[in-house]
């Protein structure tokens, strides 16, 4: 009885805090299905963070000068920070880094799609930072408000790198398309191929997406997966017109009754085949991230041995 009463109790005090707007942290009572949820998108982001250093650091060994190499090992290095910070993060709901590592591994928890896909020329350099860090901008900035405090403090860091590496990819592209024919062509055929990938970051749309309503209501999510693609493509296509380059959508255009741009359907069968495993390069990413977690066990293993002496020595 008195034990039905205090959960009751304790969920009050929750709802409260977040219809205040305030922040639920790590040793305040929460309901089981939040603190699941939150374990769920925070170890998908901290994958997405890990297996997102792979495209792009395929290139670093090819920068085609000192300066571009050090830009692209700055921000794959960042990327490797982020998912430190998620991982740490997720750590407070009860889960160990070991775990999640394993589950990313087994294929039992997800990564963003858009890491399936190759990168086939330095321009892809470029687009990743102006399409999938602005798309990651979008996503993330409203994410420092998320209900839960360690999950908000990450954002508010990782959101200020990300703003540095879509600013690397846009100065990156229009260098490109201030040179030759074939340097252009290079941006064009980039952009062709990452534009409706960068579009599915955002998730399902609202009515195939199962998750929102109830982040919403706790205030994980603070917008919709259409919401946040809107102001996507709202930001993109002014940025596209300076660049020079064309997005590959004819539906694009300027709605004036909405004040925001329409825009084409995004193909949702290819983006269900990616999530489940079959994108072009699924196996790969998984096979290389299990491989650089093999060939790391000496280092974990000298890390406790290291820990271990350390205790008995105290
Ligand atoms: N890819 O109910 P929904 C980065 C799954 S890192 C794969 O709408 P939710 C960067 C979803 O998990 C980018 N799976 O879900 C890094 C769910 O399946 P489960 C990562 C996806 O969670 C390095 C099902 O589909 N950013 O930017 O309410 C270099 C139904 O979806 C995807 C984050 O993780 C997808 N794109 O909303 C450069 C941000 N979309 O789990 C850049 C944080 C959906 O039920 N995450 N699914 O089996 C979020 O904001 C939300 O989790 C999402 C999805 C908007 C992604």
């Amino acid at each position: 009885m008195t034990a039905v009463a205090d959960e009751a109790d304790l969920q009050l005090a929750f709802d409260s805090t977040i219809a205040h707007n305030d922040r639920i942290e790590p040793r305040d009572w929460m309901p089981e299905d939040y603190r699941k949820t939150l374990v769920r998108q925070i170890a998908q982001h901290a994958h997405s963070e890990i297996i997102g250093m792979q495209p792009e650091g395929n290139w670093i060994g090819r920068a085609p000068s000192l300066r571009r190499k050090a830009i692209l090992l700055a921000k794959v290095q960042d990327e490797a920070g982020h998912g430190l910070y998620l991982y740490s993060a997720c750590e407070t709901l009860g889960v160990s880094r070991e775990e999640l590592t394993l589950k990313l591994m087994s294929g039992a928890q997800k990564y963003s799609s858009i890491f399936n896909y190759p990168t086939l020329s330095y321009a892809d350099v470029g687009t990743i930072g102006w399409l999938v860090d602005g798309a990651a901008i979008c996503n993330q900035v409203p994410l420092c408000r998320t209900s839960y405090g360690p999950y908000g403090r990450a954002m508010i860091r990782v959101c200020k790198e990300e703003s540095f590496h879509q600013r690397q990819g846009y100065e990156l592209l229009m260098t490109m398309m201030r040179g030759t024919d074939a340097q252009r062509e290079m941006v064009q055929e980039s952009v062709d191929r990452f534009w409706w990938p960068a579009l599915m970051m955002f998730g399902p749309p609202d009515g195939d997406s199962p998750n929102t309503e109830r982040s919403m209501a706790w205030g994980i999510k603070r917008h919709t997966n259409d919401e946040l693609r809107q102001r996507m493509v709202d930001m993109t296509v002014p940025q596209a017109e300076k660049l020079g380059v064309t997005l590959p959508d004819p539906d694009i255009r300027w709605n004036e009754e909405r004040q925001s741009y329409d825009f084409g359907e995004v193909d949702w069968d290819e983006f269900w085949a990616v999530v489940k495993g079959n994108g072009p390069c699924n196996e790969q990413r998984l096979a290389h991230r299990r491989k650089a977690y093999d060939d790391g066990a000496w280092v974990r293993e000298a890390a406790m041995a290291y820990a271990a002496r350390e205790e008995t020595a105290r």
